[in-house]
This record gives structure tokens, sequence and C-alpha cells, in this order.
């Protein structure tokens, strides 16, 4: 596939973006996109990966944003507003923009949680299933 694709992916709880990140650049790569075609950019938290992603969408050489985050629960309210803000965020940058802007934001109660899906070897990877949406989702705009 001839695709562009840039990733955001947020620093806070980078143990877990780490995994998310190194899973899908692995996924995006096994499917035969080239490093050259993927620009990778770090937001310092999820709540900044709207307008990042916006920048990159809006670019003519990119033709989709894969979204990096994990939003763990602590003990305030702040988790919600993080979680809910940058979910919408994506997704009005998706309509906006009309390419693929892939939420690969866990939000999850628990580091467990997250670690269960951002993990290595036979554990799930949200970074993984990321990058197999971001290229099933180029192909279907370019289709439809
Ligand atoms: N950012 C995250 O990506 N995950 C979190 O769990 C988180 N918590 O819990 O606070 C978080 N906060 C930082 C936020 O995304 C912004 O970077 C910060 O509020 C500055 O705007």
């Amino acid at each position: 596939m001839k695709a562009r694709i840039a990733i955001v992916a947020s620093s806070f709880n980078d143990y877990i973006t780490k995994g998310l990140l190194k899973a899908c650049l692995a996924e995006l790569q096994r499917q035969g996109l080239q490093q050259g075609q993927i620009t990778t950019v770090w937001v310092p938290g999820s709540f900044e990966i709207p307008v990042a992603a916006l920048k990159l969408a809006k670019r003519k050489n990119i033709d989709a944003v894969i979204c990096l985050g994990a939003v763990i629960r602590g003990e305030t309210y702040h988790f919600e507003i993080v979680a809910n803000e940058c979910a919408r965020g994506i997704m009005q940058v998706s309509l906006m923009t009309g390419k693929p802007v892939i939420m690969g934001v866990l939000t999850t109660e628990t580091v467990a949680q997250a670690q269960a899906r951002a993990g290595g070897k036979g554990s799930d990877n949200k970074g993984r299933d990321c990058a197999r949406a971001v290229l099933e989702m180029i192909a279907l705009l370019k289709h439809i």
C-alpha cells in the first residue's frame, strides 16, 4: 500500500504506550509499509493527542492518523475529563478531515488492564489492532 501514516503517541504512561507503538509499527511493517511511509510524533499526554492529530490529518501527504495513549483511572475525576475529551477530539478530527483517525487510546481502571492490552507476545495489543484498522479504513475510504 502506498499510504502515508502518522502516529501520535502520548508520553504519559509511556511504559504502556511504548508497547502500543512497538506492536503498531511491527504490524504496519509486516503488512508491507516502509519506515519512510510512517511518521511518529510524541505529545505530553492523551489530552494533547487531538490537536496534533488534526495538524497531521490536514496535511495532504498524510492519509491517516493513529492515536496511541493510555489513560488509567486515578482517584479523581481527571480520568473522565482526559479520556472523554481525547476520544471526542479524535472523532472530531476524523469527521472534520474525512480521514481515518484511529483510536488507540486505552482507558482502563488499572495498570494491569492496560498492560494486558499493550504487552508483548501472547497478550492482546491495541497498537497492533490499530495498524490493522488503519489499513482497512484507508482501503475502504478509497473504494466507497
Ligand atoms: N494523560 C494520559 O495520557 N493518561 C493519564 O492517565 C493521565 N492522567 O491520569 O492524568 C493523563 N493526564 C495528562 C493529560 O493528558 C495532559 O497531558 C495534561 O492535563 C496537560 O494538558
